[in-house]
């Protein structure tokens, strides 16, 4: 094997994101612990329901329980966190501390791949905490632009954290002895993509602009285009974006007619917030269908939104 940097000398490279370097080490060692329960599956007694249904009134797996205690955990031990909320629960957990930074995150990203040993993720956001003062819920409501640091975990064929602590985006895959080795630097979204990544199922629900943009890469290079496009959806944000980021692409979940109360499915801050810094950093946009996903001011913590991410030409083409 290869001997690359370590997590470790990276982030103490990074001199001024000290709290922020801490907590990410607090939350990859989280992850760490989260990646070899999905690698035991059914023999450590980690699949199927846990039967009680969270928040967002979806059925919990054992495996979003147990990433949401592993890194509910790991969070409380930080000295640098004085507060995080996750998706998986009702309300923030503030650690009584002050100062620092708050962590947001989705536990377990892609839920319904869990049984189905399909690539599934932990989703990641740190904001600055307020100084000299206990933070509230309002404190984690931040537009994305206040974010120190996003990242996620990949548990697939390799386990991969990418992440952002300055300008560059970089991924880390860890090695036998579970040690995050850097293995790729500043890692970049191709402008132009013929790759596009959307539910199809939902079809007859989206708005008019999101079925004529489909409707004009299904018609490839025999319609407006002129040229043709492949689709992808694993099903699982985090390993589509992890595509995305390898390869380019477009990533769209956005609202649709099911629920028009909703204003997407995903979640704004557990979600689409980080994975826009990540997308942003890396030379792609990210937008709610309209504005940069780092513009917008969260509401609630739970707030949902529009998704559309990837190579910057053909969200621009989305959205011209
Ligand atoms: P989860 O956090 O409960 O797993 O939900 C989010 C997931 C995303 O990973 C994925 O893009 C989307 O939900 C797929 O939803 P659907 O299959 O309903 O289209
Ligand atoms: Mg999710």
């Amino acid at each position: 094997m290869i001997e690359l940097p370590t997590l470790e000398a990276y982030l103490a490279a990074q001199a001024d994101h000290a709290p922020t370097a801490e907590t990410l080490l607090h939350i990859a060692r989280a992850c760490g612990e989260i990646s070899r329960a999905v690698q035991l599956g059914a023999v450590g007694d980690h699949l199927g329901v846990a039967g009680v249904t969270n928040v967002q009134d979806e059925e919990q797996k054992k495996l979003d329980v147990l990433a949401d205690d592993i890194l509910g955990r790991a969070l409380g031990a930080c000295e640098c966190v004085a507060g995080y909320a996750s998706e998986e629960r009702e309300h923030a957990h503030l650690t009584g501390r002050s100062g620092g930074v708050l962590v947001l995150f989705d536990p377990l990203d892609g839920s319904s791949n869990i049984d189905v040993n399909v690539s599934i993720g932990t989703i990641f956001s740190i904001l600055p905490a307020p100084e000299n003062e206990t933070p509230t819920t309002e404190s984690f409501l931040l537009p994305g632009r206040h974010q120190l640091a996003a990242g996620y975990a990949v548990y697939g064929p390799q386990t991969v954290l990418v992440l952002t602590v300055s300008a560059e985006v970089v991924a880390f895959t860890q090695d036998a002895a579970g040690i995050w080795r850097l293995t790729h630097d500043r890692l970049a979204v191709p402008a132009e993509t013929g790759e596009f990544a959307i539910n199809m199922s939902n079809e007859r629900h989206w708005a008019e602009p999101i079925r004529q943009y489909i409707a004009g890469c299904l018609q490839g290079r025999d319609g407006v285009r002129g040229k043709d496009f492949n689709m992808r959806w694993v099903g699982s944000m985090v390993a589509d974006v992890h595509r995305i980021m390898m390869r380019g692409g477009i990533f769209l979940y956005p609202w649709d007619a099911r629920d028009p109360s909703r204003p997407g499915k995903l979640r704004l801050l557990y979600e689409a917030a980080p994975m826009a810094l990540l997308i942003e950093r890396a030379g792609g946009v990210a937008i709610d269908g309209e504005r940069p996903l780092l513009d917008v001011t969260p509401t609630s913590l739970h707030q949902r939104v529009g998704v559309v991410l990837g190579s910057a030409a053909e969200v621009g083409h989305l959205a011209a």
